[in-house]
């Protein structure tokens, strides 16, 4: 139990307690020594009002230490050995939108993916992650669920649906469903019931509140995607909770009959064989209080009111009844931005009976860094990341690897915005993951190396996220700042239609694409069919190489030299079968460690052959250690 008694030293042998704090660290760029050493640690915390007052207040002290104190004695979180399939699934990504489109219309479709399954199969992916494919207004493209029973129309029918999952099962590979019910849109059924009816059957569907006024909102909580988190209905003379955009409306999970309405529709895709689920920001789901969010802790992390819904006080609840009512032994991955490794082997510790796995985005920009800043991403942050998440820790929670997703911009250019380095760091990547402990995802067009776009103004944008952002980063940093960050952030970047061929619109479409397609002179899937040394043919001989070796997947991950910076070495072990995999993780040329006795390289970025004794510009190989 904490206390304003205890000290920083407890709060470090808090679970919430550490999350909370590596996080906060981590935003505000600060390094860890600064907290973890004797003369922090002794300090109590009912002093911090005082020692730091812009920082902490009574309020801040009191909100976190009901943190601190929620998974109080509740069951601990234990290791498993367990192997389930989707521990060594490889999973590829599909932006449905941007896939293939098989009609004309500008639009990816459901078609477009079963045309393409050969290749998919081909590539060696296991299973396939569908964002979402729901009946939609497309106000987030998707993410904005109106019908969850029914296919969004520009994709295709219930019947293509069906075929696709057939013609997956028909090849051994599997599906996972993306499941947004944190929030539907507002154009769901039962927002419109709701909003309708107060006292009906929906009126307590979602987050209604009074709010002083029709100009205040009940609380100051931000919306991801700028502006209030709350609507005004003059029909109900009520606001509406919204986490995300105005018409993506939170669901009220403490309404039983609202969970009761998710278990069934996952029932009804479990029912059609669909063999797991991909949470979106299922950690959201339970709002502790709806009381103001700090603002000194909304300022470091982006948004007022996360500390009240990061870790909401039922979440551990809400997920055991998804999945003793409705998930039972599917897998599921939750989507969970802002919890940390300690909230996460609770969420995923196979005895406590929640998910079975989530997505951690720590790696994803480096410290004290958010996406929409300015700045070149150093693989040593990803390096530490790794090396925390495929330890002992791996053994509770099983981690997922992967540095792509349609949120964020493409890697390489991120890392490195050289053209020259871009194939050359995508495969550093590939052999990165594909050879790292945990499940892999890889989202399309990463196995190509494709990059980011250069969008000539906001008129080529088309995410909700960026528009709005960028109108309010205008009213405070200017128009030519505003659109510099939004380029540098924009989730468009990975939106981009899918280079198949350097034909006309890269082969995506015979029509007029949704989106501005990228430069399809510099990578296409058709040009690297055929090169042996392509990032594809590299992607899939790891692919194929973890797929015959479980000691990629399931031996011991031990580092290798991991104080020397810019080097990211390590062997994977099992029953006596070993593995060596170097990075040099910089644009210098450096001295290469010896390699363990035996070792013969096997998958490598730089087939030129290496300078012996020297490692190259980001070179990355894998070795097979045979008997010395
Ligand atoms: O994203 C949740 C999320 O918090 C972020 O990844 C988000 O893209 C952004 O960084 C906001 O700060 C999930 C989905 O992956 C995303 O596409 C959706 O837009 C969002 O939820 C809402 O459903
Ligand atoms: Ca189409």
């Amino acid at each position: 139990m904490m206390t304003r008694e205890s000290t920083i030293g407890d709060l470090l042998k808090n679970p919430i307690g550490m999350d909370i704090l590596s996080r906060l660290t981590q935003f505000a760029g600060v390094p860890a020594r600064v907290i973890d050493n004797p003369l922090m640690r002794s300090i109590k915390l009912k002093r911090l009002p005082k020692i730091a007052p812009r920082a902490v207040d009574e309020a801040l002290l009191d909100t976190l230490l009901a943190l601190f104190n929620q998974d109080e004695g509740t069951e601990p979180a234990r290791p498993s050995n367990g192997r389930e399939w989707w521990k060594s699934a490889v999973v590829y990504q599909i932006y449905p939108r941007s896939f293939q489109d098989s009609n004309g219309d500008g639009v990816g479709d459901l078609r477009g993916i079963i045309d393409r399954l050969d290749y998919l199969q081909s590539l060696g992916v296991t299973a396939l992650w569908l964002s979402p494919v729901y009946d939609s207004p497309n106000d987030d493209n998707g993410y904005d669920v109106r019908d969850y029973r029914k296919i969004m129309e520009e994709f295709g029918t219930m019947q293509d649906m069906d075929a696709l999952l057939a013609d997956l099962h028909a090849r051994g590979m599997r599906l996972i469903m993306d499941l947004v019910v944190n929030h539907t849109s507002d154009e769901h059924a039962w927002f419109r019931a709701s909003l309708a009816d107060p006292d009906g059957p929906y009126g307590d569907y979602y987050i209604w509140r009074k709010g002083a006024d029709s100009a205040t909102p009940p609380n100051n909580w931000a919306s991801h995607f700028s502006g209030p988190a709350w609507t005004y209905y003059p029909e109900r003379g009520e606001w509406a909770l919204h986490l995300f955009s105005k018409k993506q409306m939170d669901l009220n999970w403490e309404n039983p009959a609202v969970r009761g309405d998710v278990y069934d529709i996952i029932k009804f895709w479990r029912d059609k064989g669909v063999d797991g689920f991909r949470l979106d920001v299922i950690n959201f789901i339970s709002k502790t209080t709806l009381a103001d969010g700090n603002r000194t802790l909304g300022r470091l992390m982006g948004f007022f009111g996360v500390e009240h819904y990061f870790y909401g006080k039922r979440l551990h609840e809400f997920l055991r009844g998804l999945k003793e009512n409705a998930f039972h032994d599917a897998f599921t991955i939750g989507e969970t931005p802002g919890t940390g490794p300690e909230m996460n082997r609770l969420l995923t510790a196979q005895n406590r009976g929640e998910l079975s796995t989530v997505f951690c985005f720590d790696h994803l920009d480096g410290p004290g860094r958010m996406r929409f800043d300015l700045y070149r991403y150093d693989l040593n942050h990803l390096k530490k990341c790794f090396i925390e998440y495929e330890g002992a820790y791996a053994d509770v929670s099983w981690p997922t690897i992967f540095v792509e997703n349609h949120d964020n911009p493409r890697m390489p250019g991120k890392i490195d915005p050289r053209p020259e380095y871009r194939a050359r760091i995508a495969k550093l990547l590939a052999i990165l993951l594909l050879t790292a402990r945990g499940t892999v995802f890889l989202y399309q067009g990463q196995e190509i190396g494709m990059g980011n776009t250069a969008f000539a103004d906001m008129s080529e944008l088309s995410d909700v996220e960026s528009l709005n952002r960028y109108k309010a980063l205008c009213a405070s940093v200017g128009a030519e700042q505003a659109w510099r960050r939004v380029l540098a952030g924009t989730r468009d970047h990975a939106r981009t239609p899918m280079l198949w061929t350097d034909g006309k619109n890269a082969g995506f479409t015979e029509g007029e694409p949704w989106i501005r397609t990228g430069d399809a002179s510099e990578t296409n899937v058709a040009a690297q069919q055929a090169d042996p040394d392509s990032v594809l043919n590299c992607c899939r001989a790891l692919i194929r190489l973890r797929g015959a070796h479980s000691a990629l997947v399931f031996g011991s991950f031990t580092p290798l030299n991991a104080g020397r910076r810019d080097l990211f070495c390590y062997e994977r072990e099992e029953d006596g079968e070993r593995w060596y995999i170097e990075a040099n993780l910089s644009d210098r040329a450096q001295p290469r460690p010896a390699l363990p006795a035996g070792a013969s390289r096997v998958i490598s970025n730089d087939p030129g052959g290496a300078e012996p004794g020297m490692l190259r510009p980001y070179e990355a190989a894998v070795y097979h250690i045979g008997r010395a």
